[in-house]
């Protein structure tokens, strides 16, 4: 009885792009072909580089993941009194083990609300719904399946009630500044005057502690980087000879962002049969794969206010380490 009470509070639905999202073939040609050449983060998250991520999480260096969680666990409760939101809507939810510490602040108050997790990966999702609905009784979860850079337009969320839209681990980090400044105005558009956004991001700080964290001694970060040219390889029939490709993270101040490059170590010709296209890499020739942008309390509160939104809470770990932030429509 109860399962099947459990099952009943977990739907899933696709959710058609608004905007069509550029293939892998697609980005891969255009990325390989310019210069410097370049490959989207977000093909680094196949099974194990999901799996390399969760292990990223647990190095000593990479503070991001374990100091948004700690905010979250100790103000979980200020932002769903403040919030009161009958729906939340997570952006790239992943396995949602960090949105417990919000449903837990619900259960804590008494306040029921419904989860609408949007991501790629339907698995994984539908996997931590399945564990939501049974340990919270009174949550329902609508599991929405698709790539939210496609655009939010088409999203079934319900019309009525307020909203909380929960865009965590620095993830608006990965976009450059343009594009991250249209995800905030897509998410604005999705606000009425009383929903909020609760936003994570990670903060500038000093170049040492950066590159750490986006170089840890065990070489799982290193691993994952590569892992996009084992992506390239089985999707695209690509040669990439990845072990020879060497790992590198630097903090660009002009742009207070982290570069994480591959370096060819040797020369050395890559065949694409897929794109009917050959790249030439020359020895200690670097592919950019990642951007992940930091931001101080200024730079975050003029990116908001540039979408119509303005700081409401602002949650930071010791020493300015982290942001959480909740943001709601200009007033
Ligand atoms: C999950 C995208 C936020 O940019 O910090 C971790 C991914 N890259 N280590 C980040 C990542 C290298 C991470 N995000």
């Amino acid at each position: 009885m109860r399962n099947l009470e459990n099952a009943a509070r977990l739907t899933s639905a696709a959710v058609a792009p608004a905007t069509p999202v550029s293939t892998l073939a697609e980005d891969v040609h255009a990325g390989l072909l310019s210069r410097p050449r370049s490959l989207p983060p977000k093909y680094f998250y196949d099974d194990r580089g999901s799996e390399l991520f969760e292990a990223i999480c647990r190095t000593r260096e990479y503070y991001p993941s374990r100091t948004e969680a700690a905010l979250l666990a100790a103000h979980g409760r200020e932002i769903i009194e403040y919030a009161r939101c009958d729906h939340m809507l997570e952006l790239g939810s992943g396995s949602s083990r960090k949105t417990r510490h919000l449903l837990d602040a619900c259960d804590a108050l008494g306040h029921a609300c419904s989860y609408w997790p949007f991501d790629v990966s339907a698995q994984m999702m539908l996997d931590a719904g399945a564990a939501l609905v049974h340990d919270y009784e009174w949550l329902s979860v609508h599991a929405l399946i698709g790539d939210y850079t496609g655009g939010l337009d088409n999203l079934p969320l319900p019309s009525s009630g307020r909203r909380l839209i929960v865009f965590l681990g620095g993830t608006l980090g990965n976009f450059e500044p343009g594009p991250a400044q249209q995800m905030l105005e897509q998410i604005a558009s999705l606000m009425r005057d009383d929903d909020q956004l609760l936003l994570g991001v990670d903060r500038v700080k000093d170049s040492a502690t950066l590159e750490a964290a986006y170089d840890d001694a065990e070489g799982i970060t290193a691993e994952f980087n590569r892992n996009v040219l084992r992506v390239l390889n089985r999707e695209l029939g690509a040669d990439f000879p990845v072990d020879s490709y060497r790992h590198r993270a630097v903090f660009d101040r002009e742009h207070n962002r982290i570069e994480m490059r591959l370096g060819a170590q040797k020369a050395h010709r890559v065949t694409l049969p897929t794109l009917d296209t050959a790249i030439d890499m020359d020895a200690g020739e670097e592919i950019v794969t990642e951007f992940s942008h930091k931001f101080t309390p200024g730079s975050l509160a003029a990116m908001l206010q540039a979408a119509g939104l303005e700081v409401n809470r602002h949650f930071e770990a010791d020493g300015g380490a982290y942001s959480l932030v909740l943001a709601g429509r200009q007033s």
